[in-house]
Order: C-alpha cells, then structure tokens, then sequence
C-alpha cells in the first residue's frame, strides 16, 4: 500500500485521528482588546438572512462578519509592519498549511505564573531531548490556557496593567525565526504573543519576528493536550482572502493511536 493509501484507510478505521484543534466560532468568542487608542477588532457575528421561512421557505443560511484575527486564527507575513509586501494569507503556497507537528508543553510554568515566557534555554532543553525542531513543522506552545476559552474575562486575565497571559522571550522568538525552518509557532492564547508583550524589546516580538522571517501564527488552539511530543501532522486551513492579513482557521491533527 502506498503511504497516502495507507493514511486513507488509518482515516477509514481511526487508527489515524483527526484532533480538532479549533476553537468554536461564535459571538461570545474571545478577541484580542488593543489599548483603547488603537483600532479594535470585530467579534464573529451572524447575521440570519432566512430559516426555512418567508424570506426563503427551504433554505437557512446566515451572513457573518468578523475580524480577520478572531478566533482560531492564522496570521500572514503581511500582518506586521516587518512583513510589509510579503505574503498575504491568500498567497501562502498550500504545500506551507500543512507539516509535522511539534509540541512544546509548559503547562506547569504557566500554572505557577500566567505572564511566563519560553526561554531559549527551554527550547534548547526540548531540542537535546526532540532533535532540532524541524523543517517545514508547526511548533505548537502547550501551556493549558485553552481551559479559559469559555470565559472571555479569564482568558484575557487582564488587570490595571494590562492582560497577564504566556508567550515568548525576544530571544527565543529571535532563535526561532533566525535559526530554524519551521513554518510557523501556534498558541493557546489570543495571540502570538504574551499579554505583556507591547513592553517587551522589541515590542510583541513573536508577531515582529516572525511575520518579517514568513513564518506564520496559529493562535487559540485546544486539545494540544490530546497530541504527542512529535509524530502529529497538522493541517491549517485559513481562507484565502485576497489581501487579507490573516483569516479564521480550521485545524485538524493527525494522530496516529
Ligand atoms: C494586532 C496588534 C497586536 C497584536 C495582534 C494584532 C494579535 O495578537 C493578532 O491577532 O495578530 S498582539
Ligand atoms: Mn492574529
């Protein structure tokens, strides 16, 4: 059997499975909130245009209107000033939505402390226990804040000083984005970047980095926990809006059980 024939059939007899790492889309689901002197993002709406009624007697169906960045999502190059004329999320090749994926669990330092960032010595420590994290992967960040995404106030977790929730180190971002060939970095949260991350050098420096290097972003991902350390393939799939920044997301794993 060849190896797509055998995926297939793993597909037929669940040996492979399919992990759902979407978030569900809905008004209540959270976004991103800018300091106030900033332009926000819209929440997903829906907007019924007939449901088996006089405004069309057979048929449901519903406009929406959302923000590129709401919800599970993908970020393009172009969504930074530092990816300015690179991708939008319309032109990203196919062949870079999908690869192997990695996971990096930090589930306990984020429990002892909500603002923690990933370090380059915990990715060096990952890669002398995984290998170097690999060409053309997804390198999805566990940290357990997927447990939130009912409640929008508990996800943001913000106070006076802002929103209190993990991400990266400038360092580790900069290794990342300089030294491997990932595709791309997927979290639980918001996005990208920590809640603390404006005042960080340089400001939010997963999005900076990143985007400037097209590597791309996969944010408030869940059932990372359901994954192994390395061996997963994920899929990501954004709409293809053309000129657009990024797009709401579906994202499948394949598991093999
Ligand atoms: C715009 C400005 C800052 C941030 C973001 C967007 C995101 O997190 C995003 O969804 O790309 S931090
Ligand atoms: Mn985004």
């Amino acid at each position: 059997m060849s190896d797509l024939a055998q995926l297939a059939a793993g597909i037929v007899d669940g040996s492979v499975e399919i992990v759902d790492l979407t978030s569900p889309l809905h008004s209540g689901t959270p976004i991103l909130a800018l300091p106030p002197e900033f332009g926000q993002t819209a929440t997903f709406e829906l907007e019924e245009i007939s449901a088996y009624d006089d405004r069309g007697p057979a048929w449901y169906w519903n406009n929406f209107r959302t923000g590129e960045h709401t919800g599970t999502h993908f970020d393009a190059p172009n969504h930074w000033v530092t990816g300015k004329g690179l991708d939008d999320v319309s032109q990203v090749p196919a062949q870079r939505l999908a690869g192997p994926a990695v996971v990096i669990d930090k589930t306990e330092a984020v429990a002892a402390d909500p603002d923690y960032c990933l370090t380059l010595d915990d990715i060096k420590a990952w890669e002398a226990e995984n290998g170097p994290l690999p060409k053309h992967a997804w390198v999805l960040y566990r940290t357990g804040w997927s447990q939130y995404g009912n409640d929008p106030a508990a996800f943001a977790n913000a106070d006076e000083n802002g929103p209190h929730t993990p991400g990266v180190t400038p360092e580790a971002a900069q290794y990342i984005a300089d030294q491997t060939e990932v595709l791309g970095w997927g979290v639980e949260t918001v996005g990208t970047d920590a809640g603390a991350a404006f005042g960080f050098e340089p400001p939010f420096p997963c999005h900076a980095l990143f985007c400037g290097s097209s590597k791309y972003g996969l944010t408030q991902l869940r059932n990372l926990d359901k994954l192994p350390t390395t061996g997963a393939v994920v899929v990501a799939a954004p709409l293809p809006i053309v000129n657009g920044s990024g797009s709401p997301c579906r994202v499948l794993a394949f598991v093999a059980r």
